[in-house]
């Protein structure tokens, strides 16, 4: 979409950033919480309400939409070679429990308004332009991050996962599927697989979710890598008892030693030496859950992360020792030790980065290279195809607490960034 010139884009190359601010505010009503958090869990009923409303504005725009067996939506907007492997942008709607409203959400919605904006300018792609709504990234429900793209990279072991996991409500992911209207048996799990030569590139544009593009005053970001992502699951169990009557000595509780393991994961981390590692217990639950009864039983499930592969997994077995250690230190039963996922970082393609950094600089947009520590799609879909990713500013970096916040204008930017960097690679 070049302007008279030949230059950059043409003036009319403009976001509707009223339409796109509606459309999020639209879709952040579709919420098990009260505004401003959103609530929106893999296959509820307000999922389903997320897939009709964006299934919605992709036939608005006349795109091809189909979903794959666990619901992974796609919006097609076949180019002038429909045989060439296809130029994918997308991101995530669901939102974790008492969360903001574009964490994802920019990533989709901000797509689709690419999409419009390309055709508003008249462009006509040679390589086919397809917007993917992936069916859960957060691992909310089942535990598992990022499940439709991780499905779509082809990830065996989460294919047969997928037949027996439970939620805390012990409802199948199978009949969860069913619930929101994905009736699927097992041999289709592997139909969502992708074949390596369907994308020539997957660029996902999301809020940074961190502090530094907003502080220093750079509109894009241009992300080169993906930290490591791993997440543990550990119970401990002991004799519990009524909380006046045993005395010290004859305890064994559960409580405490999830307690001790929350700070030797604290400790493991720091021990790494360096500020890429990070880790916390994000979740740690005790049972009775009375305060007059000595714990029974706990449950944490730990967050460990980093961008070096090896630092992490270093951490997760210290991790590991100091179970085993506390366990025997205090007659509980460490009854699970078990790792969910311990997944390697993500580089972003030469080629996919280039394309980011032209449609910057033919926007006169300041950027600056940096690597996402919070993982996304593009992790896996960075198995399957050449990956690339554009952050925009967030306020003060919060996201994951409704306090999250996107500029129309960050916004905007990042929309004209994405369809100049997907028109660019279209015509490739
Ligand atoms: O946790 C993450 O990194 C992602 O935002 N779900
Ligand atoms: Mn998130
Ligand atoms: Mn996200
Ligand atoms: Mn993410």
């Amino acid at each position: 979409p070049a302007s008279d010139d030949g230059e950059g884009p043409s003036s009319d190359f403009h976001v509707d950033s009223e339409g796109l601010q509606r459309q999020i505010d639209e879709l952040a009503s579709f919420s098990d919480s009260p505004a401003p958090s959103v609530t929106r869990v893999l296959y509820t009923d307000k999922d389903v309400q997320a897939r009709r409303y964006i299934k919605g504005i992709m036939n608005q725009l006349g795109l091809v939409v189909r979903e794959d067996a666990v619901g992974n939506i796609f919006g097609r907007w076949e180019g002038s070679e429909p045989g060439l492997g296809a130029v994918a942008t997308g991101s995530h709607v669901d939102a974790i429990p008492f969360s903001g409203k574009f964490d994802g959400v920019v990533g989709v919605l901000g797509a689709l308004e690419a999409i419009s904006l390309l055709k508003r300018s008249a462009f006509l792609p040679k390589r086919s332009l397809e917007v993917i709504m992936f069916t859960s990234e957060e691992p909310t429900r089942f535990g598992i991050s990022c499940l439709g793209s991780r499905l779509m990279a082809g990830i065996e072991e989460l294919a047969q996962s997928l037949r027996k996991v439970v939620d805390n409500q012990n409802v199948s992911f199978l009949d969860a599927a069913e619930s929101a209207g994905y009736k699927l048996n097992l041999e289709d799990l592997h139909s969502v697989f992708l074949k390596t030569d369907k994308y020539s590139a997957f660029i996902e544009l999301h809020i940074e979710q961190g502090p530094i593009l907003e502080k220093e005053g750079i509109p894009i970001g241009i992300v080169t890598a993906i930290a490591a992502p791993a997440s543990l699951k550990v119970d401990f169990e002991g004799n519990g008892g009524h909380a006046g009557a045993v005395l010290m000595p004859a305890r064994n509780d559960a409580g405490l030693a999830a307690a001790e393991l929350a700070l030797a994961v604290e400790k493991h981390v720091l021990e790494s030496g360096s500020i890429d590692t990070v880790g916390t217990v994000g979740i740690l639950q005790l049972h009775p859950g009375a305060i007059n009864s000595i714990p029974s039983k706990s449950h944490l499930e730990i967050d460990v992360r980093d961008i070096d592969e090896k630092r992490r997994n270093d951490v997760i077995e210290k991790i590991r020792q100091s179970a085993a250690h506390i366990s025997k230190n205090r007659g509980v039963e460490l009854s699970e030790f078990k790792i969910i996922n311990q997944d390697p970082p993500a580089l972003s393609d030469k080629s996919v980065v280039d394309a980011m950094e032209f449609a910057a600089k033919q926007l006169n947009l300041a950027y600056k290279k940096m690597i996402s520590r919070a993982y996304h799609d593009s992790l896996f879909m960075a198995r399957v195809s050449p990956m690339g990713m554009i952050f925009i500013p967030c306020y003060k970096g919060y996201s994951h607490k409704p306090e999250e916040y996107a500029s129309p204008e960050d916004m905007a930017n990042g929309v004209k960034v994405l369809a100049l960097t997907m028109a660019t690679l279209s015509l490739e």
